[in-house]
């Protein structure tokens, strides 16, 4: 079977982020029926919502060739993300791993557990500056051309680490 290329939003903020990053390039290297093809380098953003007086976040892109069904590549993300300690209590409260699946190639879908394209993946600096590191050429479904998204997005509240980081 032709493998689809899956792109996930990594991001976190608490218990040591650069570490919870590093686990979690690790974890989607060795996810089954997969192979990772890119990782973005880090960023430092701001926090987008939830409560006031939450610390930076890091963030981060990754893309996938992958075998898997949509549906199984979730519930292996929510597996990483359960494995390194996240819980579910505020809504875009401080956690310490976010693994969103934001496209899955070009299929768009609206189910109760997965809407794809990610939901608010247009109009977020921290998740579309990583996804141009990876895939600078990307037509997001209904959307546009990934250039285009960022010229909307002026890279402010959003630094991007060296390597050595
Ligand atoms: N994730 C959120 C809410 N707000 N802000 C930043 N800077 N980075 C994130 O990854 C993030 C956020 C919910 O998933
Ligand atoms: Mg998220
Ligand atoms: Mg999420």
């Amino acid at each position: 079977m032709r493998p689809a290329r899956a792109y996930i939003g990594i991001g976190g903020n608490l218990d040591d982020p650069l570490l919870q990053m590093r686990r979690a390039f690790r974890a989607l290297r060795e996810l089954p029926a997969s192979r990772c093809v890119a990782c973005s380098p880090l960023y430092r953003s701001v926090p987008v919502g939830g409560p006031s007086g939450q610390p930076d976040y890091l963030n981060a892109a990754a893309a996938l060739d992958t075998t898997l069904a949509p549906d199984e590549l979730l519930i292996a993300l929510q597996a990483i993300e359960t494995a390194q300690g996240r819980t579910r209590t505020v809504r875009w409260g401080p956690r310490t791993l976010d693994l969103d699946l934001l496209l899955y190639d070009r299929l768009v879908l609206d189910e109760s557990r997965l809407t794809l394209p990610h939901p608010r993946l247009h109009e977020r600096a921290f998740v579309l500056y990583p996804l141009y590191d990876i895939a600078p050429d990307l037509e997001i479904p209904g959307h546009g051309l990934l250039t285009d998204l960022l010229t909307k997005f002026p890279q402010t509240a959003l630094v991007r680490l060296d390597s050595a980081e």
